[in-house]
C-alpha cells in the first residue's frame, strides 16, 4: 500500500470508533500529538501530587490525612500508567522526565498555583478534579486503546477524589463563618485557572482540529469547559457559595451558563514557565527525582531484578 492509502485506511478505522494498538501502523503525527500529550498528562499527575501533598502533614484529622494520603498516591499511580502509555508509541520514561526536569515539556497550569489554606486541598479535589474527569471521560472514548483504557482506570480514582474534595468543602461550608469564607477564598482563586485547565479557546488551539479528525480528542476545548461550568454551577451554589463571576447564569434560550473567560494571556505565561509556582515545583520534582536515584539503580542492576544479596 502507498502512503496515502495507509492513511485513508487509518482514518477510516478511526473514523469507525476502532481502537488503534502500539503495533498498528499509524501517521508520524498522530504519534507525535499522542506522545506530546500523554507526556505532559503523565508530568500533570506527577507535578500535581505537590499543591495537594504539601498539606499531608496539616490535614485535620486521622480521616482525612488518610484520605489525602490515598488520593496523593493514586496521582504517582497514574502517572506511571501514563508514561507506561506512552512509552507504547516509542518515548522511554527517561527522556520524557528529562523533559519535564529541564522545563522543556508542558504540564497542567493548575498545579502552578499556591494552596495556602486547608480549602485549597478541598477545592482541588472538587473543581480540579471534576474538570479532570470530564475531560478525561472524553479521552477515554479516544482512538488509542492504551491510552483510552488508562483513562477508563483513571476516571475511576478521580471520582472518588471529587467525593473527597466535595466533601471537605461541604464541612467547611457548614462550619463557622471563618471556614465558610476560607470555603469561598479558595472557589475564587481557583475558578479561573481551572477554566483554563480545558486549554485555550478552540478558535485559538492549535492542535484541537487534528486531534478531533483523528479521535486523539472526541470533545473539543470549549465543548469540555461548557460542560465542566454547566455541571459544577449549580453544585457550588448549592452550597451557599458562589463562583467570583457576576455575570455567570443560566442561559434559557442555550440551556447552558454563560460565564466569563478567563484570561489566555495568563494561561499562555503559566504554561511556559511563569506562574506563581514553577520555578518550586520543578525544584521540588528535581530534588525528588536526585533522591529517588538510588532505587532506580537498584531496580535497574543486571540480572538481580534489583534483588542482589548485599
Ligand atoms: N495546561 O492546542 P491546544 C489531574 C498547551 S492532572 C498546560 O489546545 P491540546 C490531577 C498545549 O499542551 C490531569 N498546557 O492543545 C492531578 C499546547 O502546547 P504544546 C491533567 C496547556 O493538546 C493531580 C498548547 O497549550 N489533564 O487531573 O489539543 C492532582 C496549545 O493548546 C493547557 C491532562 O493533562 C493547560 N491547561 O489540548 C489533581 C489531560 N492547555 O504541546 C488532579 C490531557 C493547553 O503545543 N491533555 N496547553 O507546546 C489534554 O486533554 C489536552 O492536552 C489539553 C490541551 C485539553 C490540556
Amino acid at each position: 500500500m502507498t502512503e496515502d492509502q495507509k492513511l485513508a485506511e487509518f482514518e477510516a478505522r478511526v473514523a469507525r470508533g476502532d481502537k488503534v494498538e502500539p503495533g498498528d501502523w499509524m501517521p508520524e503525527e498522530y504519534r507525535k500529538n499522542l506522545i506530546r500529550m500523554i507526556g505532559q498528562h503523565a508530568h500533570s499527575e506527577i507535578v500535581g501530587q505537590l499543591p495537594e501533598g504539601k498539606w499531608i502533614p496539616y490535614a485535620p484529622g486521622f480521616r482525612r490525612k488518610l484520605t489525602l494520603i490515598a488520593k496523593v498516591q493514586d496521582e504517582a499511580g497514574h502517572g506511571q500508567l501514563l508514561y507506561r502509555a506512552a512509552e507504547t508509541l516509542g518515548k522511554s520514561r527517561e527522556e520524557m522526565l528529562e523533559e519535564l526536569l529541564s522545563g522543556k515539556a508542558k504540564y497542567s497550569n493548575v498545579f502552578n498555583y499556591p494552596t495556602p489554606t486547608w480549602a485549597d486541598v478541598g477545592v482541588i479535589g472538587w473543581l480540579v478534579d471534576t474538570a479532570a474527569v470530564i475531560n478525561q471521560s472524553m479521552l477515554a472514548q479516544g482512538s488509542y486503546g492504551p491510552y483510552a483504557r488508562a483513562m477508563k482506570r483513571i476516571c475511576y480514582e478521580e471520582s472518588f477524589h471529587i467525593k473527597q474534595g466535595y466533601d471537605a468543602v461541604v464541612a467547611l461550608a457548614r462550619g463557622t463563618p471563618e471556614q465558610r469564607a476560607m470555603a469561598q477564598d479558595a472557589i475564587n482563586r481557583w475558578w479561573y485557572p481551572t477554566l483554563m485547565m480545558s486549554g485555550p479557546p478552540d478558535a485559538m488551539s492549535e492542535h484541537t482540529a487534528r486531534a478531533m479528525k483523528w479521535r486523539i480528542k472526541t470533545k473539543t476545548n470549549d465543548q469540555v469547559r461548557q460542560e465542566f461550568v454547566d455541571h459544577i454551577v449549580p453544585q457550588i451554589r448549592a452550597l451557599g457559595l458562589d463562583v467570583p463571576d457576576p455575570d455567570c447564569r443560566y442561559d434559557e434560550t442555550t440551556g447552558h451558563y454563560r460565564f466569563t473567560p478567563p484570561d489566555w494571556e495568563e494561561l499562555k505565561r503559566v504554561v511556559n514557565g511563569d506562574g506563581p509556582m514553577n520555578k518550586e515545583r520543578i525544584a521540588v520534582r528535581k530534588k525528588a527525582h536526585e533522591e529517588g536515584r538510588w532505587v532506580r539503580e537498584a531496580l535497574a542492576v543486571k540480572g538481580t531484578g534489583g534483588n542482589s544479596k548485599s
